[in-house]
């Protein structure tokens, strides 16, 4: 009895009512033992009393005793003001099931929030494949709410997710054929209190078209959206972003937000164990996992990194606002992912939308050119598989003389950059191709960029031009081709600026701890990283007397003595923008052995909170195999 009490106390020890129901319930019982004689059996008697001291215990170290020896684990950072990055701004964020928006936002979201700026989630599936659609449902409601998204931006596509049984995707099926999920479903669904975003049949053409709707009901400037990830779910919600947006840009040229991509495995879910260093570190360089290979568009020195928010960071990962949130996605036992999902920084890739040719009337000498302005990159006709995405590419008949794509704009204008796509395989390259505009020869381009990256050709011209002739000279493997074809009349901006201070390795700082000898090495991160000049601009101070800091070559020396810190500030001289501030201390040789005496508890799920997860794991396991059996 004393046994499943304990069992329920740590598995639904969420809220503290529940702390001080067990608490007044262990210590009723145990007076009630000691001070009337209630049952005069010795060893029941005796055997009660220690079952309700232990309670007792237990709701003490878990209510009690671990917050206050973990109290100075949490990060103590310096406010700075980034409304330059996260005020005024309508985000939406695309992820396929519920805690993805953990792995793809999480740190961000909070800082959009809090700058009041409006934030809208989109979950494409309702992860049902394992789970009830419901309870995903209500996970994930209990989740966004912990970032400041009220419910009503919390939006439900309700598609299928897909199971390891599944033969075909959704994504890959024909425009109207009528779709069964690994749940048994074909029409989408929410919960009781939340019903789906739209009440459709599960084809591909209403997936595609309930994206567009979210997309165009919301207009947001900023878009986060999951990419070409190591889940079926994954790659079909970024092709389906992705063919949802073209079909937007096409319509309208007044419409041209700011598209980050992200990843949710390599960066995140499948990402280093890293978390338990004395300074946070940064996401590290996924190109080893599979689907961030050399193979693949982006380029690891091409990421837009955000500052995650301080506030929520910890030296324990349960104090972290991240834990909590995942801590509502009970049914995942996605908590033990923690480590793996923060970092100092969150890494995406920016995609352009302000290309003119969206709208530009293509053709080509042969091969079908329509792939060519549908804001793809790469596509698969079967994402279930693991085969690189080299579908989506304009190629022409093997017997074409001259292959070439000709390219007629809306109306004439001034072009200062085309880019160029290549078919992303290594083996099958364009090799040479002269840029006709209006019939004269501007540029003769060498070999595109292998691995699917823009070739980026500036163009001098100052007069308008109505068409852009790009006639291939040169190409290897038999399946070359182009992918997409952009051309701008400015050369496009994030509109994102902002500096960080670093260590040495370029890591994101917040509250950093010196080496023991009580110095630290800072360096300074702007984007974009062509701004070099930013640093220039900037003043790195200290708040404190006996803190110096010094500036050696292109980084700065904080020295502070043992027990001392200081607020290291950099300031833009010219533009507030460029402005960070981060805390700098060198705790005592105890203070520092405590932490990682805290930090090894925790790492070994020795602590009251994982143990309280781990129970809850074996909870959900036997609760969900029981109903199975019922
Ligand atoms: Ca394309």
């Amino acid at each position: 009895m004393a046994l499943v009490l304990l069992l329920a106390l740590v598995v639904h020890f969420d809220r503290i009512s529940t702390q001080i129901l067990f608490l007044l319930l262990a210590a009723g019982a145990l007076a009630a033992l000691l001070f009337l004689r209630l049952l005069s059996g010795k060893t029941v008697r005796t055997v009660l009393i220690l079952a309700s001291g232990l309670l007792i215990l237990v709701v003490l170290l878990l209510g009690v005793g671990w917050p206050i020896a973990a109290r100075n684990a949490a990060y103590v950072a310096p406010e700075v003001d980034r409304d330059n990055l996260f005020a005024g701004r309508r985000v939406m964020l695309i992820v396929p099931h519920e805690d993805d928006e953990i792995n793809v936002l999480s740190g961000v979201m909070e800082q959009y929030t809090a700058a009041g700026s409006d934030v809208v989630v989109v979950f494409v599936t309702n992860g049902d494949s394992e789970t009830n659609g419901e309870t995903r449902i209500t996970e994930a409601l209990r989740a966004t709410v912990l970032y400041g998204i009220p419910e009503q931006n919390v939006l439900f596509l309700g598609y299928g997710d897909t199971g390891k049984e599944q033969k075909t995707h959704l994504y890959n099926a024909a425009s109207n054929e009528l779709y069964c999920s690994s749940a048994g479903r074909t029409h989408t669904y929410g919960s009781k209190t939340h019903p789906a975003f739209r009440s459709s049949d599960y084809t591909r053409e209403n997936l595609i078209g309930d994206l567009q709707d979210a997309l165009e009901t919301y207009l947001p400037d900023t878009i986060y959206c999951v990419d070409y990830d190591a889940h079926p779910d994954h790659r079909a919600t970024s092709l389906a972003f992705e063919e949802a947006m073209g079909r937007i840009l096409k319509q309208r040229a007044d419409y041209t937000p700011l598209v980050c991509k992200g990843f949710a495995y390599s960066t995140a879910w499948q990402a280093v164990n890293d978390f338990y260093t004395d300074n946070l570190l940064s996401s590290v360089d996924a190109s080893q996992t599979p689907y961030m290979s050399e193979n693949y568009a982006y380029k690891w020195d091409e990421r837009l990194r955000l500052p995650v928010s301080a506030d929520t960071l910890s030296r324990l990962e349960y104090q972290t606002l991240t834990q909590r949130a995942l801590f509502a996605h009970d049914s995942q036992n996605a908590v033990w992912q923690t480590g793996r999902i923060l970092n100092g920084d969150k890494v995406f890739w920016v995609r352009d939308t302000s290309s003119l040719l969206y709208r530009a009337k293509f053709s080509a000498s042969s091969g079908d050119t329509s792939v060519l302005n549908d804001f793809k990159w790469i596509d698969s006709s079967n994402v279930l598989s693991g085969d690189l995405p080299f579908d989506n590419v304009w190629s022409s008949d093997p017997n074409d003389p001259e292959p070439s794509v000709t390219i007629t704009l809306e109306q004439p204008t001034v072009l200062k950059e085309l880019r160029l796509y290549d078919q992303p395989s290594l083996t099958d390259n364009i090799l040479g191709a002269t840029i006709l505009l209006d019939g004269t020869s501007v540029a003769e381009v060498g070999a595109l960029v292998k691995n699917g990256s823009a070739t980026v050709i500036p163009l001098q011209d100052t007069t308008p031009v109505s068409q852009i002739k790009i006639r291939i000279t040169g190409a290897e493997g038999e399946h070359w081709g182009l992918t997409e074809v952009e051309a701008y009349a400015e050369p496009p901006e994030s509109g994102v600026t902002f500096a960080k201070l670093t260590d040495e390795a370029g890591n994101f700082l917040y509250d950093a701890w010196t080496d023991s000898d009580g110095t630290l090495k800072l360096k300074t991160y702007c984007y974009p990283a062509a701004d070099a000049a930013c640093l220039k601009r900037c003043i790195v101070t200290s708040d404190n007397s006996v803190c110096s800091v010094s500036c050696t070559g292109d980084s700065f020396a904080v020295s502070c003595p043992v027990g001392e810190s200081c607020v290291v500030r950099l300031s833009g001289a010219q533009d507030e923008a460029y402005s960070d501030a981060i805390r700098v201390s060198n705790p005592t040789p105890q203070a520092r052995a405590w932490m990682h005496a805290l930090q090894w508890v925790e790492a070994h799920h020795l602590d009251p909170i994982n143990q309280r997860a781990y129970y809850r794991a074996i909870f959900n396991a036997l609760t969900s195999r029981l109903s199975k059996l019922l």
